[in-house]
């Protein structure tokens, strides 16, 4: 078996090839800090000032699916410690609030409005805890996190996101907790066998910013290594390559999975990346930033970045005091949710005579994994055009591969004919699970994809090209 070949073997579990067809979903940041106007909690807010009057997880979810999300995770405990339910480990939490007498639960609503919405709901639990006088005593905080974890994963339905948070500081007397990880990870996978656990965890990677900044080659396939950053001394103690032994792997490198990072690795795994990013400057909500709101151009190019660039993409809403999400934002998340119900409107791929230098490319006309496209045995590049008897505009092309047969493409280009002759218009790196390419203003006959290097012979489960509908277009793209 070839080195490539090799490469290629590595291929998603299900659970994160569900989860990466969530494409976008929202973060919902909420507790004692909406209320003190800070980012990070100590522990000592008393839950007496936790009182969203008019707390509508309903609203959340309807403004969360107008931009097309399709699940909503929830700081259910942030650093500060409080709980957004009644967890019967601890008294700092909702039923110790004057909300609702004390007989409210936050992730009990939240959960209902997602069901009832039909969105998937997650959970964020901070292992990091400044309240709790257990933390840093080593297992009995492993203990009392393993029983928040029980009671999240155990009375709320189907999770379909664990998402640990890698801040981790001291807790009250100073000390720091080496957390059970792999404790906790068994808890997760008897309770929710589903559910991905996200940033540290070994289902789904941070992309290692939080600006919403995105690689131009995201690769799913990476070293092992990648997931513990703290394991690094340890592993690389195996491999031969005394340079590369030396390297550390964070998950801010700009390059992770490229043959040359692979090649000195005795340990590569599937780990999807996830671009998190907020909607306003702060993760929660503070007055001073209700006219800070991201613009719709810059969370389109995100959007375009992240789903269509091989991640996943979880954005935050913060709500505010009142438990309500502010009009700006929902505002803003209904504008996205029209620009991309209005991109991906009609495929004229449907319609168009498909032809490719070897393999069915009709079987890449649906937006589906029943089919897909592969080039002969043997090859590695591809050639495919797209053919119309009358011109029409294209607002964006779409590239997925089957990612079940891993992610194997290195390169291509998009050519177009304009007066007569086929010209590049896009040239690009990786596609893996999605490539979204927007174009401004491309009226022609014919498009070519050129698949110009591959791992192995290279994968299409869908091929979309787009009837241009916006009036807005977003880089990168020519034509105009
Ligand atoms: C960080 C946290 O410290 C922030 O408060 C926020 O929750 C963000 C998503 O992760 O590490």
């Amino acid at each position: 078996m070839t080195y490539d070949e090799q490469l290629t073997k590595i291929v998603p579990h299900v659970r994160q090839f569900c989860f990466q067809q969530l494409e976008f979903y929202a973060f919902i940041h909420f507790t004692v800090n909406t209320f003190t106007d800070r980012e990070w909690g100590d522990g000592t807010e008393s839950p007496l000032i936790f009182d969203p009057e008019s707390l509508d997880t309903e609203q959340w979810v309807k403004a969360v699916k107008s931009a097309g999300m399709r699940g909503l995770i929830l700081t259910c405990k942030h650093h500060d410690g409080f709980c957004l339910w009644p967890s019967k480990l601890t008294d700092h939490t909702v039923a110790a609030s004057p909300w609702k007498n004390g007989n409210g639960d936050v992730v009990k609503e939240a959960a209902e409005a997602c069901k009832k919405h039909g969105i998937k709901f997650g959970v964020y639990l901070s292992p990091w805890d400044r309240n709790c006088p257990l933390y840093g005593r080593g297992k009995p905080y492993d203990d009392f996190f393993a029983g928040q974890l029980t009671e999240l994963l155990t009375n709320y339905g189907e999770i379909f996101s664990v998402w640990f948070d890698g801040a981790c500081g001291e807790g009250i007397d100073g000390k720091k907790q080496h957390y059970d990880w792999e404790r906790y990870y068994s808890v997760i996978r008897t309770l929710q066998p589903n559910a991905c656990i996200s940033v540290c965890g070994p289902d789904i990677r941070w992309c290692g910013n939080e600006a919403g900044h995105t690689r131009i080659s995201e690769w799913s396939v990476v070293p092992e290594r990648t997931k513990d950053t703290e394991k690094i001394s340890e592993k690389s103690q195996h491999s031969d390559n005394e340079e590369f032994r030396l390297r550390k792997i964070t998950a801010s490198d700009s390059d992770l999975g490229s043959r040359e990072v692979l090649k000195n690795e005795n340990e590569l795994i599937w780990y999807p990346a996830e671009v998190n990013t907020s909607i306003r400057p702060g993760w929660f909500w503070h007055e001073s930033e209700n006219d800070k709101v991201r613009s719709l151009d810059e969370l389109i190019h995100i959007y375009n970045n992240s789903v269509g660039g091989n991640s996943t993409f979880l954005l935050n809403i913060p709500p505010a005091r009142n438990g309500l999400l502010c009009e700006n934002d929902v505002k803003r998340l209904a504008e996205l949710g029209e620009y991309i119900r209005n991109t991906f409107q009609t495929n004229l791929s449907v319609n168009a005579i498909l032809s490719a230098d070897s393999g069915n490319i009709e079987a890449a006309k649906t937006d589906d994994y029943s089919t897909y496209y592969i080039a002969d045995k043997g090859r590695t590049t591809a050639e495919i055009t797209a053919e119309w008897e009358r011109p029409v505009t294209v607002g964006c092309i779409v590239l997925k591969e089957n990612i079940l047969c891993s992610q194997r493409v290195e390169s291509f280009t998009v050519e177009a004919e304009l007066n007569g002759e086929f010209a590049e218009i896009y040239r690009g790196t990786v596609i893996g699970y999605k490539r979204i390419i927007p174009l401004k203003n491309i009226t022609t006959n014919r498009i070519r994809i050129k698949i110009t290097d591959s791992r192995t012979e290279p994968t299409l489960a869908f091929l979309g090209i787009y009837e241009r509908k916006n009036t807005i277009s977003h880089s990168p793209g020519v034509g105009e």
